[in-house]
């Protein structure tokens, strides 16, 4: 069993990483709208992560035997003007995913609820890891991406990208 105000945030979070899901797979649709297939590959990917995250949340509250609330996912809302906007967006998106998941684990710090933290440290460490990415794509995007052909070559690496699953078991 859990504390009840941790339940009620790692609901919450499950609506989160459902809705980063959700925005990545508009990201996604975005770049494959434009052609450009390699960055909707890179976005599609993010979606399935995000999918695989919320599903960890779940996975923990029922090893736990507490209810897992799903809630409405919010429509994403974004439109993008120009090719760097849905990357400036996502690093925003990740900053506050980051966030998130430090509040819950400060809650669970205040009331010394040990077996929460150590659920959360492998999301303290991955968020680290996609804010790092995502700002890379982004420096990248500033030093190849406004010329066509370094465009192109960047397309063509991100269409390599595969998934992997996540490596916390629970
Ligand atoms: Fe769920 O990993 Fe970032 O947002």
């Amino acid at each position: 069993m859990l504390n009840k105000k941790i339940v009620d945030l790692l609901n919450s979070q499950i609506n989160k990483e459902f809705y980063s899901s959700y925005l990545y797979l508009d990201m996604s649709n975005y770049y494959y709208d434009k052609n450009l297939n390699g960055f909707g590959n890179w976005f599609a990917i993010q979606t399935q992560e995000e999918y695989a995250h919320a599903m960890l949340f779940v996975k923990y509250l029922q090893n736990n035997s507490e209810k897992v609330v799903l809630n409405v996912i919010a429509a994403p809302d974004k439109t993008y003007s120009d090719f760097k906007q849905p990357l400036e967006a996502s690093l925003e998106h990740e900053i506050f995913i980051s966030a998130s998941i430090n509040d819950i684990y400060a809650e669970a710090f205040a009331i010394k609820d040990f077996k929460t933290m150590q659920f959360l440290d492998w999301f303290v460490k991955e968020q680290g890891e996609e804010e790092q990415k995502s700002d890379d794509l982004n420096k990248r995007y500033d030093l190849f991406g406004t010329d066509a052909r370094g465009l192109y070559l960047l397309d063509v690496e991100l269409a390599s990208r595969t998934y992997n699953a996540p490596s916390l078991v629970i």
